[in-house]
């Protein structure tokens, strides 16, 4: 029995030995401890040895357990480094410590535009200002002279929420709050009223070349004794050609708009096609970038100031079209596609 035992142990030295994959070890495993392994089997041939016998015959069964089963999660151990290796060695090497090959961003065209312009109004004086996307009927229409059921208001139609607010269709929306903060300094001190409000606006409306659900715009005030069409048109002029540093062909016609009066729709001839007509500017030749206007006395009066006192006037800036122009841009949807590869072409010098 005693060799019965050094033979199995040899056998399993061998063949343990010769195992180079995890599966083969399993079966290595089970054909040595399991129920019906052989190791299990040799205690079952002990029916026939004394008291004595079996004592010691028992013990180095249990031993032979005990040296195949380290055997075998040794060989487990080995085999699984041995795997974790191969795998290391057949992933793509790269050096952790090399630069990262990533592109570097570029502004959007209307993030700069923005900023241009918020640079030129900045160096004549005016203050900029940020509102919320949000905002209620009375900002966005009744403190503008739009009282409910004006039809005014179908031509800016939104997403209203639940709770009756709704999201701004127009920079205007902000003009109560800016003349409520500033009037103050005007009234009591003479500081003029100057102020931009640039801000994204939301209209529920059939897109096309030159019109999208989501833009932005560029609002300014200026209000003060004596304000008059002259400084409106000085300011515009200003803006237009430090934004293009080139002269540019612009046109100034009647607009109807609540909040003004007189109003104007300030076009430019467009640059896309030279003014020869074509989808970006509705095959006119212009585009409408700039309506504006002198203010209506129910909007200083709501604003709470004196209409007989003071004048001033707004203009609502098409941003987005102004980004269209300025980098020769054909559809304005391109601007909202986030495709981050057409956008750089725009902007990728800046
Ligand atoms: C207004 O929104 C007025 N609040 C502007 C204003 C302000 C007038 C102050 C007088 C005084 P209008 O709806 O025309 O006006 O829009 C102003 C400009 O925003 C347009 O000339 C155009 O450049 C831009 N715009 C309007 N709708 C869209 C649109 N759907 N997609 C892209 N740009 C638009």
């Amino acid at each position: 029995m005693e060799n019965k035992v050094l033979e199995l142990r040899k056998e399993i030295e061998k063949r343990l030995s010769k195992i180079n994959d995890l599966s083969e070890l399993d079966n290595a495993r089970i054909s040595y401890l399991g129920k019906k392994g052989s190791i299990t089997a040799l205690l079952k041939g002990m029916k026939e040895l004394t008291a004595e016998q079996k004592k010691a015959f028992g013990a180095d069964v249990n031993r032979l357990k005990s040296f195949a089963s380290e055997l075998i999660e040794k060989k487990n151990e080995e085999l699984k480094q041995r795997q974790t290796e191969l795998e290391i060695k057949s992933m793509p090497k790269f050096d952790v410590t090399s630069p990262a090959n990533i592109a570097s961003g570029s502004y959007h065209p209307i993030t700069l535009v923005q900023r241009q312009c918020e640079a030129i109004f900045k160096s004549m004086g005016f203050n900029v200002e940020d509102y919320s996307e949000v905002v209620t009927d009375y900002e966005c229409f009744e403190s503008l002279n739009i009282p409910k059921h004006h039809p005014a208001r179908d031509m800016q139609d939104t997403y209203y929420l639940e709770n009756g607010q709704l999201l701004k269709s127009q920079t205007s929306a902000a003009q109560n709050a800016i003349l409520k903060k500033y009037g103050p300094a005007l009234i009591n001190d003479g500081v003029p009223i100057k102020a931009i409000f640039p801000g994204r606006c939301f209209r529920n409306e059939a897109t096309d070349a030159c019109h999208e659900n989501t833009f932005f715009q560029m609002e300014g005030v200026m209000v003060d004794k004596d304000i008059s069409i002259s400084n409106l048109i000085y300011f515009m002029k200003t803006m237009l050609s430090e934004v293009f540093q080139r002269d540019i062909k612009v046109r100034l016609r009647p607009g109807f708009f609540p909040f003004v009066e007189p109003g104007f729709e300030l076009d430019i001839s467009c640059l896309i096609c030279g003014g020869a007509g074509c989808p970006s500017c509705k095959h006119s030749g212009w585009l409408e970038l700039c309506p504006c206007g002198m203010i209506h006395p129910n909007v200083l009066r709501e604003g709470g100031i004196d209409p007989d006192e003071y004048t001033g006037f707004a203009f609502g800036l098409g941003l987005t079209r102004l980004a269209m122009m300025k980098y020769g841009i054909k559809d304005i949807r391109d601007l909202n596609s986030g495709n981050l590869k057409s956008l750089s072409i725009f902007t990728d010098d800046e």
